[in-house]
Formats: C-alpha cells, sequence, structure tokens
C-alpha cells in the first residue's frame, strides 16, 4: 500500500477516506482492505459432481439444483458492503452469483413460510427472516472479484445476505429450508441475534 508513505496532503485525488466513506460504516466497526477469514471449523470439499443445492420445507414441491444446472440459472453482478460482528467492515466486494429471488421463483410457497434456515457442508446453519433474503437483498455467490470463490471464504458457493452482519452469509450453503418459525442457527444459539442488523448493532442475544 504505497499510499501509507506518501504525506496525505499531497495525494490529491485519492478518494477520501472523511465523510463519504466514514457515513457507509455501521456503527461500533472498522474498515479493513484484507478479506478476513472466519470459519468455525475446517473447510469442506464437497466434490462438484456430487454438490447441489436445494430449497426445501415449507414449499409446495422442493427444487434440487446440481453444480452445472445451478450454472445456467440467470446470474449477475453485486457490489455490497459486508459488515462482521467481530467489527470490521470491507466496502465494495464483488461477488456474481444468483439472486434468491430467481431460486425462489422455482417453488410454491406455503403462506405459512416466514423464516428461512440456511443449512451448509460442515453442518453449519442460519436463521433470516424470509423478507430479509428477497427483493434483491441475497443471492447465493459462486465468484468473488473475477474468480471462483475460493473455498475458505466458502466456495464452491456461498449465501450473501450483505445487509445483516457477515455471519448470516453461510458459506458451503447446500440449501435453504423454509419455515413457520424462527430457529436459531449455529452462533444464534450461541449468544448471537437472531436478527443481525449492523446498522442497529444487533449483535448479541437481546440487542
Ligand atoms: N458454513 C459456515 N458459514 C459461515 C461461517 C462458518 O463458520 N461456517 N462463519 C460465518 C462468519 S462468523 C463470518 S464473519 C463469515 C466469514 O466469511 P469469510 O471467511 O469469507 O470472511 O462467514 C460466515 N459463514
Ligand atoms: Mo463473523
Amino acid at each position: 500500500m504505497p499510499d501509507r508513505f506518501v504525506t496525505r496532503g499531497f495525494v490529491g485525488r485519492r478518494e477520501p477516506t472523511g465523510s463519504a466513506q466514514a457515513a457507509r460504516i455501521p456503527p461500533g466497526q472498522h474498515l479493513v482492505r484484507d478479506f478476513p477469514v472466519l470459519s468455525a471449523g475446517p473447510t469442506p470439499r464437497t466434490p462438484l459432481g456430487s454438490w447441489s443445492f436445494k430449497i426445501e420445507g415449507l414449499v409446495k414441491e422442493p427444487a434440487s439444483w446440481s453444480w452445472a444446472d445451478f450454472l445456467k440459472l440467470p446470474a449477475q453482478d453485486f457490489v455490497k458492503d459486508i459488515s462482521c460482528v467481530t467489527k470490521w467492515t470491507k466496502l465494495d466486494t464483488r461477488w456474481r452469483g444468483v439472486s434468491v429471488d430467481i431460486l425462489l421463483e422455482h417453488v410454491e410457497l406455503d403462506r405459512r413460510a416466514a423464516f428461512v434456515t440456511a443449512f451448509s457442508d460442515g453442518g453449519y446453519t442460519t436463521n433470516i427472516p424470509l423478507p430479509d433474503l428477497v427483493n434483491g437483498q441475497s443471492f447465493v455467490a459462486y465468484e468473488y472479484d473475477g474468480k471462483p470463490l475460493a473455498p475458505e471464504h466458502g466456495g464452491p458457493a456461498r449465501l450473501v445476505v450483505p445487509h445483516l452482519y457477515f455471519w448470516k452469509s453461510a458459506k458451503w450453503v447446500r440449501g435453504l429450508r423454509l419455515m413457520e418459525r424462527d430457529e436459531p442457527g449455529f452462533w444464534e444459539s450461541l449468544g448471537y441475534n437472531n436478527h443481525g442488523d449492523p446498522w442497529k448493532e444487533e449483535r448479541y442475544t437481546g440487542d
């Protein structure tokens, strides 16, 4: 980072680190430029040939895609800011993947469906209210920064729910289960907040 060796006053056209950027950092968070890895266990390595993505639970018929079928779904590029409850925020992360809206078009939701549990290889789960996943708010990503998503960051595919703390963005995600009631996932059972909005600092149970 050569910028560090230049007196700030002389870096004329550099993007100001002042108000515009600061306004994008949720309370209690600090900016990082690297991409930390936070995994509760070992990185699972499911061969793509046995990978699938499922939508199950309160749907008329479950949906399931193989890796090859998943790649045929309409994909989009997303540029999003992400915030981890351990207090780092990273701006303008670049992803490619499939909007959860597109995935849900393939199922008929039961009218009782109100919450979602995302489930992953390795047994990780996280719970998210259905309204927080729809209308362009979340996607299943398989590329990061123009390259296949690295295994330590959740590759081959991970959920990304950028407006909630990053523990809601399940790495190695294998499906979404529609449910009537909210059911705490892995971190939520260990004292983290059921919802996790960084702008409201919903870090722990009871925040
Ligand atoms: N399957 C799975 N997903 C996970 C985790 C995990 O341990 N296992 N950690 C969560 C947490 S706490 C964070 S902050 C982010 C970290 O993602 P990263 O390692 O790509 O930065 O992934 C989330 N998703
Ligand atoms: Mo985290």
